[in-house]
């Protein structure tokens, strides 16, 4: 049984004679996608440590606004948790858009999280200065490796020339897709779809599990498997709230993040597998699937690599030194 917490409601008694907690936890996707099931698995597991004392209400994406407009509820209070890509936060935590830097993690899905897992400079550094803003950041997680969808074929980097991309609005995502030459611009994914449909935008990039649940793949005709970056997302809470809570509740938080982390990871790969084949089976809406050879893969790694500098000089506040401390962690893990 939970003793009295700070941060708590007093409204009620669910846990005999304890406080009720009621926490807005919300996500930027739908019932059914990977943020929305980590934070129904989230509320759960902390209603059954709580003894029922802790009822977290999960909204999915679009009842509460555009992914920034959640962003501002973060910061303000009105939510007290929030699954956030870092996609959105870009134009306020400038080293944040780190995550933007293409071919910046390993190829490999497992060695990625177990990085984002033990990451110093993003776990510790990084989350102060989310924290400047109001924003903790208590664990990071990959979504899967991203894919390029596009009317046109992508194989390499001319292929790019002039295409309308769709891009989350952090302003380095919109320079990675410069430097192929695309024509990059932002938008809410609510408006994707149909922007797709109608040719506003021409391409977008997403993890597989994604594409096919949104059914960007309908109103595109190719996905190239470009693992080009990882879909970073993060599991965020207000600062003043979390730092209101009493030890014993941050602790069953910190505990339900961190054993949170293998079970993404799992859903992530179950449903990034399952929506791989859902593309491929789909005989009304076909998509052509194209795979890089490495050196094709290489071509538009060339054309990345210069992206990084400009983040260490255009972007970053303290020199690239978050990004050059992860670049350090990256080599040790060895991939
Ligand atoms: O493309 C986007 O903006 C959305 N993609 C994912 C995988 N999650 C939410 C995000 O807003």
């Amino acid at each position: 049984m939970l003793a009295a917490c700070g941060g708590g409601d007093d409204e009620g008694n669910a846990a005999g004679d304890g406080e009720t907690y009621n926490w807005k936890f919300v996500t930027e996707e739908i019932d059914g996608q990977v943020q929305y099931e980590y934070a129904e698995e989230f509320a759960k597991r902390m209603n059954e440590k709580s003894d029922g004392a802790v009822n977290i209400d999960v909204y999915e994406f679009g009842g509460l606004g555009s992914e920034s407009d959640q962003v501002e509820q973060l910061q303000s209070g009105t939510v007290e948790m929030a699954v956030m890509s870092p996609g959105f936060t870009g134009n306020m935590v400038k080293e944040g858009q780190l995550f933007a830097l293409h071919f910046l993690f390993p190829d490999s899905v497992e060695t990625t999280q177990e990085i984002l897992n033990d990451s110093e400079a993003l776990n510790t550094d990084l989350r102060e200065l989310y924290e400047e803003h109001s924003i903790s950041p208590l664990s990071y997680w990959s979504e899967g490796a991203m894919q390029w969808t596009s009317s046109r074929e992508i194989s390499e980097p001319a292929d790019f020339e002039g295409l309308k991309m769709r891009t989350q609005t952090s302003p380095l995502i919109l320079e990675s897709y410069k430097a192929y030459g695309a024509d990059p611009q932002s938008m809410s994914w609510g408006e994707l779809y149909t922007g797709l449909d109608q040719g506003t935008v021409e391409g977008q990039e997403n993890p597989i599990f994604f594409i096919g649940d949104a059914s960007f793949h309908e109103v595109q005709d190719y996905m190239t498997l470009s693992n080009h970056n990882n879909y970073v997302a993060m599991t965020t809470v207000n600062t003043d709230w979390y730092n209101g809570l009493d030890e014993e509740m941050q602790s069953m938080i910190d505990e339900t993040v961190e054993e949170m982390q293998s079970w993404v990871f799992d859903e992530q790969t179950k449903q990034n597998e399952e929506y791989l084949e859902v593309i491929k089976n789909d005989e009304e809406n076909p998509t052509e699937i194209i795979e890089l050879t490495e050196e094709q893969r290489n071509a538009f790694k060339e054309k990345a690599e210069p992206v990084r500098d400009f983040y260490r000089t255009e972007v970053s506040t303290v020199d690239g030194e978050i990004l050059d401390k992860l670049l350090e962690e990256i080599e040790a893990a060895g991939e």
